[in-house]
């Protein structure tokens, strides 16, 4: 790989994670993909690395993935973020988010590759965080809608930088939280949703908020007729 030749001065700075929860700790050793501006695949480096805002700086990018379900009466499921969370702690998001790990059957080249990658991470985090068996969210179920490139900093020292792909599935399912990684799960109507944004005590994350007011509502609008025209979309988004 030649990501020590485009990253020579990688920080991975000993003393950022002091002071946090252990668990959450542990989780920082896994191993993202870092991408090119294409979303081409470079190299792996850690999760902690890869959020750090020395490195984000730099240019450092990388693959993740979103997921919005929505039950048979079309609300979305919300989840509010542990406090316990290293990034981005107690904001309230959409229904699970994480990242495809350089493991197989996570990463990917090619589109339709990564695509399934993505997917089979989707399936994996959506039972680590909120409890979801799998059978409950059959693979076969989520669509692609699109990518979207942004960056975020957190608070100074942590940040995004991110791939981020759009997955929505349609799933009556059991929840049990894994409360060292949810506070909170809520479903919502639109309308109900819009009511949240107006109350000043509630945070969001800043790739949910651009997500919202970009392209959610017209997506959720079509959830029953017509979203297949915004599926498989092959341009990344940059916002
Ligand atoms: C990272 O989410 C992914 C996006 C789209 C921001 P996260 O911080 O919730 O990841 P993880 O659950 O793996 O900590
Ligand atoms: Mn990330």
């Amino acid at each position: 790989s030649n990501i020590t030749l485009l990253f020579p001065e990688i920080d991975t700075s000993s003393g950022a994670l002091d002071g946090h929860d252990a668990e959450q700790i542990r989780l920082m050793d896994e191993v993202c993909i870092v991408l090119d501006e294409n979303d081409k695949p470079i190299g792996n480096l850690s999760k902690k690395t890869c959020h750090l805002m020395t490195n984000i700086d730099k240019g450092l990018l990388h693959r993740a993935f979103s997921v919005f379900l929505f039950n048979s009466k079309n609300e979305l499921l919300l989840q509010q973020r542990a406090t316990e969370k290293i990034t981005f702690p107690d904001m309230w998001t959409n229904t699970c988010c994480s990242h495809p790990l350089g493991i197989p059957g996570e990463g990917g080249a090619e589109l339709l590759e990564s695509v399934a990658g993505v997917k089979n991470a989707a399936r994996r985090k959506l039972d680590h965080e909120l409890g979801i068996k799998e059978h409950q969210v059959p693979f076969n179920d989520f669509k692609f809608l699109t990518r979207i490139h942004y960056k975020a900093p957190c608070d100074g020292k942590w940040g995004e930088h991110e791939i981020d792909y759009i997955l929505f599935i349609k799933a009556d399912v059991d929840l049990e939280p894994n409360l060292n990684e949810v506070r909170d799960a809520t479903y919502v109507t639109a309308d109900g949703l819009k009511k949240m944004f107006d109350n000043p005590a509630l945070k969001f994350t800043p790739w949910f908020k651009l997500i919202c007011n970009s392209l959610l509502f017209e997506w959720w609008e079509h959830l029953d007729s017509g979203i297949e025209k915004y599926e498989n979309e092959q341009d990344i988004r940059r916002m």
